[in-house]
């Protein structure tokens, strides 16, 4: 279990010029022939070449023609090394491997009846010995030989160039991928496959045929994703003046899959999860991810496959700047102000939490045991917020300035992230050196912000300080960062102010050293200050705000963000207090003004409705306990409902009668007005459930018997479940017969089950686990049944017993052994140990040191474990 380290980077001894590849496919194994053209590096004076491979069964090889004996090989499971290798050369490899055996899901694996690849990140080394890591770009031909009527779809990256009948049977498909790629981006595919296809003709005018393969069952499922392709295309010609390359695009839907999707060249492989979606089985959240995934598959077109990662400590430079990609096309599509909200909720429990634990790591890793480890929320979500940092500092204008550089210099190369902050510096003549420290210091930075007003000097000052964060593990002294904070100040009428000459209602305060103050003058009262609006820097703001400035912005803030997080802020500083009481045997009151405020947001027909519904959403416990020391999960889960009984005595009435005024026969469409009021009305469905009255069981009854789209009806059931209301039991029932074919639909079963926050889910959970629906072989099952349970059902998960703790130990001692890079995952919601209460603690502690002591543990969980008990 060997830890790599970024500092060690070499450039690779050979170069490839070209690959050609070709795969004989049988039930039960493949034949890979390979010829790889190598040339070697003149910069390196190094005549040996370590070609990696695992999994293979090495059959024969030679070198320019010279068959090389197998015995004589210097072979390992890691790979092979040769030596005394001319200037150039062909290497010719012939290998067996085993797909239906591989249950780890990377490389050439089964899915089904049909076979399909995963090579991110190290996967192409388990298909054939190569030199496979991202700086290794060559043109690939891929020939695939397969029985016609078991495999008649043969699918690879690139363009296809032949096909035709063979004897016994068989056929063949030849492809050419004319673009340099390295190996992690190919991909190949067999089987019986239905598709549907469009196109889509580009800015120059270019045809580009548009395919969607998938299992004969789901192909009435695609045509949303289809249209979400095309949207995302056209998007990427406008926004970013970046237009498709080949002639094809192709995308494969499997139901067995470790990531969301990949981007391979030409040949997208897709998570069914993200794909597979229609009006009777498809959440509204679903279609939006539907639609943001393609998108970022095919923006990482340009953003990973045309400029890719000069190893894999770069990964935040395509993920990063793709997710950011993302974000920007969806925030186009729907709603800016919901998409914002939910990206930053999202990155404020999850990657702070991560941020804050023992896997806490910077943007751009320094080391490694296992990479597939470091695809993680500070990669990609954080990742994405350094990117955004840039296009807040330098503007739309700017941003795309930097990016045409960034692809001027770089196209057809694999680079670094710091090739990617000179290209944005040198576009926009900006000093951005202090602004890698982002990609170099790991942890959370703390901003805290104090105002000082003078009425006599009509002045107002903001004196900002940056301090390190608690889990800073560099081995230098921790520096100040460069952190952009958008802000406006409001007048008492919640008028915003003018902030400077050009009238300015908001201005970007560049926060660059330990403290630095900012001084606004003319101000003729004491203003009320709205930081870090949109959230500008993925830092924590701590700010002396009282009850009444958060009700104020909550009411007033022209920033829909800040307004939103003005709502949270007070609701949860009202958990907090309340948990302090319980704690303390003691009552507390909420003050009157919280439902005031919450009434005006509930009721304000001028505000998107989705922003609405988010603003009345209480954060999750997730959540809360990131800002928590020593918690105990059961009494903050007793403080929450506590508040939201409260709300419901004094705001029932309101919450109904917004519930009707939103419930409406429309037909369904999946439109950002439609999608807001459809999320305003089921979370006034939320709390009227949680108040237990029968009428509102039979309310939720009634939406759940007559909706015409699923995001009404599995809203209804989750809420009738997680309540065990009467009746329950029986559309649980229903459901299970109606959709057992259908894996997607039966993992939402699943987790609907396992978050009931009842004494008797682990034991549920147990049973759901025999039933022939689920599989620890199956990575959305597991995350559906141990992802859900443990992640969303905290109450449970972290029962005074331990029982939570020890049932995830099991199963990832299991899962290791199939897969496990999901059993990594899994592990990994241990993680957060360090928040909770010693009782709870200790217990999660000696869950982590039992597989730490385990045997033969992969390197995946290993290095989870390990870190965690540093
Ligand atoms: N497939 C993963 C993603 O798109 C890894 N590249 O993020
Ligand atoms: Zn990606």
């Amino acid at each position: 279990k060997k830890e790599i380290f970024r500092a060690d980077y070499q450039p690779p001894n050979y170069w490839v010029r070209w690959v050609d590849l070709a795969f004989l496919v049988e039930q039960d194994h493949t034949l890979v022939s390979a010829r790889i053209l190598f040339k070697r590096n003149r910069a390196i004076m190094d005549n040996t070449l370590f070609l990696d491979g695992q999994h293979l069964s090495l059959q024969r090889l030679s070198i320019d023609g010279d068959e090389v004996a197998v015995d004589d090989l210097y072979l390992t499971d890691r790979g092979l090394l040769l030596h005394d290798l001319p200037d150039q050369f062909e290497l010719r490899s012939e290998v067996k491997i085993y797909p239906a055996e591989n249950t780890a899901l990377e490389g050439l694996y089964q899915s089904g009846e049909f076979f399909l690849t995963q090579c991110e990140a190290e996967g192409f080394r388990r298909i054939t010995y190569y030199p496979d890591r991202p700086d290794v770009l060559a043109p690939f031909t891929v020939t695939i030989v397969a029985d016609k009527t078991r495999y008649p779809v043969l699918l690879s990256n690139g363009n296809r160039l032949a096909a035709g009948d063979l004897s016994h049977n068989r056929h063949y498909c030849k492809w050419v991928d004319p673009h340099p790629k390295p190996s992690y981006l190919f991909a190949m595919v067999a089987g019986d496959l239905a598709y549907i296809e469009d196109q889509f003709t580009t800015a120059n005018n270019k045809q580009i045929q548009l395919r969607i393969f998938t299992e004969q069952r789901n192909i009435d499922a695609c045509d949303y994703a289809m249209q979400s392709l095309k949207n995302a295309m056209r998007w990427d010609e406008e926004r970013f003046n970046l237009v498709y390359d080949l002639d094809e695009y192709n995308i494969v839907v499997t139901d067995d899959f470790n990531m969301g999707a990949m981007e391979n060249k030409g040949l997208n492989i897709f998570n069914s999860k993200y794909v597979l979606a229609k009006q009777n089985t498809a959440t509204d959240q679903d279609f939006i991810h539907v639609e943001a995934v393609i998108g970022h598959e095919y923006f990482h077109n340009w953003t990973g496959n045309r400029i890719t990662c000069r190893d894999w400590f770069q990964l935040s430079l395509k993920e990063g700047l793709t997710v950011f990609r993302d974000q920007e096309f969806t925030s186009d599509q729907q709603s800016r102000a919901v998409k914002r909200i939910e990206d930053v909720r999202h990155l404020r429990s999850a990657q702070f939490a991560e941020d804050a634990s023992p896997m806490s790591h910077p943007v751009r890793p320094d080391s490694y045991i296992e990479i597939n480890n470091f695809y993680t929320l500070t990669v990609y979500e954080k990742g994405a917020e350094v990117v955004r940092m840039y296009h807040t500092l330098l503007g739309e204008t700017g941003f795309q300035k930097g990016m045409d550089l960034y692809f001027k210099r770089h196209d057809g190369t694999a680079v670094s992230c710091d090739d990617f902050r000179h290209a944005m510096a040198d576009a926009n003549q900006m000093d951005l050196t202090q602004f890698g420290l982002w990609y170099s210091q790991n942890g959370t930075p703390v901003v805290t912000a104090e105002s000082e007003y003078d009425a006599d000097e009509a002045c107002y000052r903001l004196r900002f300080e940056q301090h390190p964060p608690d889990s800073y593990r560099g081995k230098t002294a921790w520096q100040p960062m460069h952190i952009p904070i958008k802000l406006a100040l409001y007048d008492d009428t919640g008028r915003p102010l003018k902030l400077n000459r050009q009238s300015d209602t908001h201005i970007v305060f560049e926060l660059t050293q330990k403290q630095q103050s900012l001084e606004i003058e003319n101000v003729s009262g004491r203003p009320t200050p709205s930081l870090l609006q949109g959230f500008s820097a993925p830092v924590r703001l701590k700010q002396k705000l009282t009850f009444e400035d958060w009700a104020f912005l909550a009411q007033h803030d022209q920033d829909a963000f800040n307004r939103w997080d003005a709502a949270q802020q007070l609701q949860q500083n009202i958990i907090l207090a309340k948990y302090r009481a319980l704690q303390d045997n003691e009552t507390h009151k909420t003050p009157k003004l919280f439902f005031d405020s919450f009434r005006q947001l509930l009721l304000n027909e001028k505000l998107d409705k989705g922003l609405v519904a988010l603003a009345i959403t209480l954060p999750t416990l997730q959540s809360l306990i990131v800002n928590m020391d020593a918690v105990d999960v059961a009494v903050l889960h007793r403080a929450k409902e506590q508040l939201v009984d409260e709300i419901n005595q004094h705001l029932q009435v309101e919450i109904l009668s917004v519930y009707h005024q939103n419930h409406t026969d429309e037909p369904y469409q999946v439109s950002a007005r439609q999608v807001a009021q459809r999320s305003l009305k089921n979370r006034c469905l939320w709390y009227l459930v949680q108040s237990g009255n029968k009428e509102f069981y039979h309310l939720c009854h009634q939406q759940h018997k007559n909706a015409d789209n699923y995001t009404d009806t599995i809203t209804a059931l989750t809420l009738l479940a997680h309540r065990q209301a009467p009746g329950y039991e029986d559309l649980l029932a229903d459901y299970y017969n109606q959709w057992q074919e259908h894996p997607l639909m039966i993992n939402k079963w699943l987790s609907i089950q396992a978050t009931i926050p009842a004494e008797d889910t682990l034991d549920r959970v147990r049973q759901l686990m025999e039933l022939p629906v689920f599989s620890l072989k199956n990575p959305n099952a597991v995350r559906a049944v141990l992802g859900a349970f443990c992640a969303g059902n905290l109450t449970r998960f972290h029962a005074p017993d331990g029982c939570g703790y020890a049932f995830l130990a099991d199963q990832v001692l299991a899962l290791d052994t199939i897969n496990p890079q999901i059993a990594a995952r899994m592990v990994s919601l241990l993680n957060d140990f360090r928040q909770f209460h010693p009782d709870l603690r200790h217990q999660m502690l000696s869950q982590i040191k039992r597989i730490h002591a385990a045997d033969k543990l992969s390197a995946n969980v290993f290095e989870i474990v390990d870190r965690a008990l540093q």
